[in-house]
């Protein structure tokens, strides 16, 4: 029998974990036949509402979950994990400034980087949807080094790389398996690059660049770019709540690819520790265009940019950078 795989999702008890646990739990992300043992972590003060999860768990009897349990403390959350969905983070709340919001969650990443690094197996596999999901992830990494491999770390940029899948189809009238190989640089936010130049659309049979799909380069740097940037405080308006069900959809395709691989001939979007590619430097948790094989990303190289390109990959690393040193400044604080 294949032996079960511990899976931890931190913030459990909150909207994304709500829908998150059950794709984990019913083989979507590892397979139907991959039994999976289930950790959810969460604050005490949540833990009424983690139990609450645990039980609908247990009522939608799934043959693929072999286990569980509800946890509110780091030790028995990372022991033995096999991978880990870092969702829980600190909310920004009213009259909170963005470096307080960075400080709280540097607190948060830098204890469960520890953690990490103390408790679960070296070969765990991490990915950072709580926000800032990039420097989280590099703080983290940067906690466990020693024991947990950076390349192991990455931050979620998927729900952007799905959502641009899905202007672009909807922009050419295809679905969603016409359209293929977009690409998220940099940061998860607002200065992220979403970027067309290599994708393709099939059309009636044909295959062709983005660019000739549609037929309109203002729309592509223009509209498309700022739909793709903005959508998340667009749900938030419409919605009174931030994206949950997408964003669950999206950390679930992300870890599936990374278990299984990338289709041949595509790339996904995933933020990953930089080893200089694109002259992004070295360690920066960036979002890439990459493929997988065997459980191991590789950056796609040899990709071409214009000065528009360049300017907005520029724009989200330098905001990286900046993330970057106020995070390790707060680490010392
Ligand atoms: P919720 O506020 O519904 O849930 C967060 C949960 O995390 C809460 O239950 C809270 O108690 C828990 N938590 C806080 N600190 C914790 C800690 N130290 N250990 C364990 N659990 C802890 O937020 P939700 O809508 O689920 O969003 C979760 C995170 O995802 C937020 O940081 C959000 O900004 C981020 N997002 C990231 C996205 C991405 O693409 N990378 C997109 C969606 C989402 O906005």
């Amino acid at each position: 029998m294949t032996a079960p795989l511990r899976v931890l999702v931190t913030g459990a008890a909150g909207q994304i974990g709500y829908s998150i646990v059950i794709r984990i739990a019913d083989g979507t992300v590892f397979g139907k036949d991959q039994p999976v043992q289930l950790v959810l972590l969460d604050v005490p003060q949540c833990s009424n509402v983690l139990e609450g999860v645990v039980f609908e768990l247990q009522d939608c009897a799934l043959p693929t979950l072999h286990s569980v349990e509800a946890v509110t403390e780091e030790k028995p959350a990372f022991t033995g994990i096999d991978y880990a969905f870092l969702v829980g983070a600190m909310p920004r709340r009213e009259g909170m400034e963005r470096k307080d919001l960075l400080a709280a969650n540097v607190k948060i990443f830098k204890s469960q980087g520890k953690a990490l690094a103390e408790y679960a197996k070296p070969t765990t596999k991490v990915i950072v949807v709580g926000n800032p999901a990039n420097t989280n992830a590099f703080i983290a990494a940067k906690y466990a080094a020693g024991k947990i491999p950076a390349k192991n770390f990455s931050a979620m940029t998927r729900l952007d790389h799905n959502r641009a899948l899905a202007q672009l189809a909807l922009k050419t009238g295809t679905t969603i398996g016409d359209v293929k190989n977009v690409i998220i640089w940099g940061n998860h936010s607002g200065t992220q690059f979403p970027d067309v130049t290599h994708a393709t659309v099939k059309k009636n049979g044909t295959e062709t660049d983005a660019y000739s799909a549609v037929g309109d380069n203002a729309f592509l740097q223009g509209p498309f770019i700022a739909t793709v940037q903005k959508r998340g405080g667009v749900i938030i308006e419409k919605r009174k709540l931030s994206s949950a069900m997408s964003a669950a959809k999206a950390a679930c395709d992300h870890i599936h690819d990374w278990h299984f691989g990338t289709k041949a001939g595509e790339h996904v979007s995933m933020a990953v520790p930089s080893d200089g590619s694109y002259g992004i430097p070295q360690g920066l948790i960036f979002s890439f265009p990459v493929t997988i094989e065997g459980g191991e990303w590789k950056i796609v190289q040899g990709l071409s940019f214009d000065d528009f390109a360049k300017g907005k990959i520029a724009a989200t690393t330098k905001e990286l950078e900046e993330e970057r040193d106020d995070a390790l400044k707060a680490c010392d604080d």
